[in-house]
């Protein structure tokens, strides 16, 4: 049995100054049971905790670090950019040049604007569709998280279809009746929310395969329909490529699927592991934010050059021929793998990959939306994930997030997984 002991420690610690003693909810481990992980370093396919103990890592930062954790061509470019000082307030080259690889991978865009987070990132563009628009309702969908804006913590309300309730403490009545939440993959329920409330509709955000429920995949045509009547309505369509965005392709779903959304939001790989979100679309749209236009958007941080050089050099790498492929045929590989290992230890198990992002649910329905994702069994999925720890393998601490592939996973790390996993699906 593995020991945790700094960790505990360092936790308790944590919990009298940090509110649940972390900064960001998921990583508490509350979905899985026990003491969080307190991690010391990381390199390549690996973390390492504060009691030393070595993990092979499926979490990457929760998708940032595709390369692989602490890459020397990420790590070598921040060193030399720290002696030139961390932050200026000012315009810089970099801004440019990452902003120049974005809107080459991703031509739906014509500009982007470089913010600190996702959250930003949706909060804004949600703002700008609703300037360019003039309209204020949105639609979001259920089981996507788009980050913690207030609009946006919204779940479906008595009437679906109307208008939806505050998701959170904290959220005003009045902001959840601006954002209308629908089941995902239903194109009955889209087509008669946009029939019957087009005209105060800025726009409909989407995560165009969801991450935020594990991985589940747009049903055949939907978003070719939801591209259909959002252009018909003069409805912005925002696809939220946080978490997608050079994960399901280079090119994020939206060249997987040959979508082309009007904005886009993006974050976690372009920044490297260091804060960077960003959002951006057509022309016309983008020149309605600040100073060229009247919507208002700013951040003192916005485009550091650190997080902007830790995200130069990881696109350059990634955009380098072959290397997505590459990374693609490991996920494969590990899907594979954890497939055969559930059938062989009798396990039922429904697995999901888009690209270099997945999910195993502990279910024998086929996932295709919230509800369907809530069938898993999240005491098969606790057990599991506490077996997989013990034998080194670091994933999702939560059924209902998605795992990630990386350039530094090795054919080895991957065959660990897969035998690792054998003898967790037989132990649970
Ligand atoms: P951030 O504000 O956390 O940088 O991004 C918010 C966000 C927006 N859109 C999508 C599709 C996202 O997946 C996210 C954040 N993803 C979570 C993982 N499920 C971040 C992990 C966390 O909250 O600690």
């Amino acid at each position: 049995m593995r020991n945790f002991t700094k960790s505990k420690r360092l936790f308790t610690k944590a919990l009298s100054v940090i509110p649940g003693g972390v900064n960001s909810p998921v990583r508490a481990f509350r979905a899985v049971g026990g003491n969080p992980l307190f991690i010391e370093k990381a390199k390549g396919s690996r973390i390492y905790d504060a009691d030393g103990n070595s993990y092979v890592d499926y979490v990457l930062s929760w998708g940032p670090m595709i390369l692989g954790h602490a890459h020397p061509r990420v790590t070598e470019a921040l060193k030399k950019a720290v002696d030139k000082g961390t932050s200026y307030g000012a315009p810089t080259a970099r801004e440019i040049e990452l902003a120049e690889l974005v809107l080459k991978a991703y031509p739906s865009m014509d500009k982007v604007r470089m913010v600190n987070s996702g959250t930003e990132a949706t909060m804004s563009a949600i703002r700008v569709a609703r300037g360019f628009t003039g309209r204020d309702k949105i639609i979001k969908f259920e089981g996507c998280y788009h980050g913690h804006a207030d609009g946006l913590l919204v779940k479906a309300g008595s009437g679906a279809t109307t208008f939806g309730v505050p998701d959170s403490p904290g959220v005003p009545k009045s902001y959840a009746q601006n954002t209308v939440t629908l089941p995902l993959n239903d194109i009955k329920a889209l087509k008669q929310t946009i029939r019957a409330q087009w005209r105060s509709l800025a726009c409909v955000i989407i995560e165009p395969v969801v991450g935020n429920i594990g991985c589940v995949l747009p049903a055949p045509g939907y978003l070719e329909t939801l591209r259909e009547l959002t252009a018909k309505h003069g409805i912005v369509l925002i696809f939220d490529e946080v978490m997608t965005g050079f994960r399901v392709s280079f090119g994020g779903a939206q060249a997987h699927y040959g979508i082309r959304p009007d904005m886009t939001c993006l974050g976690k790989v372009i920044g490297g592991g260091l804060p960077v979100g960003a959002y951006g679309g057509k022309k016309e749209i983008m020149q309605m934010v600040s100073p060229e236009g009247p919507v208002y958007q700013a951040g003192t941080l916005s485009g550091n050059p650190l997080a902007m050089t830790a995200g130069i050099e990881t696109l350059r790498e990634l955009s380098k021929a072959g290397t997505f492929k590459k990374i693609e045929r490991k996920a494969a590989a590990l899907e594979e793998g954890l497939a055969d290992a559930a059938k062989r230890a009798g396990v039922k198990t429904r697995l999901y990959r888009a690209g270099t992002m997945f999910c195993t649910y502990f279910t024998d329905k086929e996932v295709c939306n919230y509800s369907t994702a809530k069938t898993a069994d999240t005491r098969k999925f606790s057990a599991f994930f506490s077996e997989m720890l013990q034998q080194g393998v670091n994933l999702a601490p939560s059924q209902f997030e998605a795992g990630f592939m990386s350039l530094a996973h090795s054919d080895k790390d991957i065959g660990h997984t897969a035998a690792a996993a054998y003898r967790a699906f037989k132990k649970i």
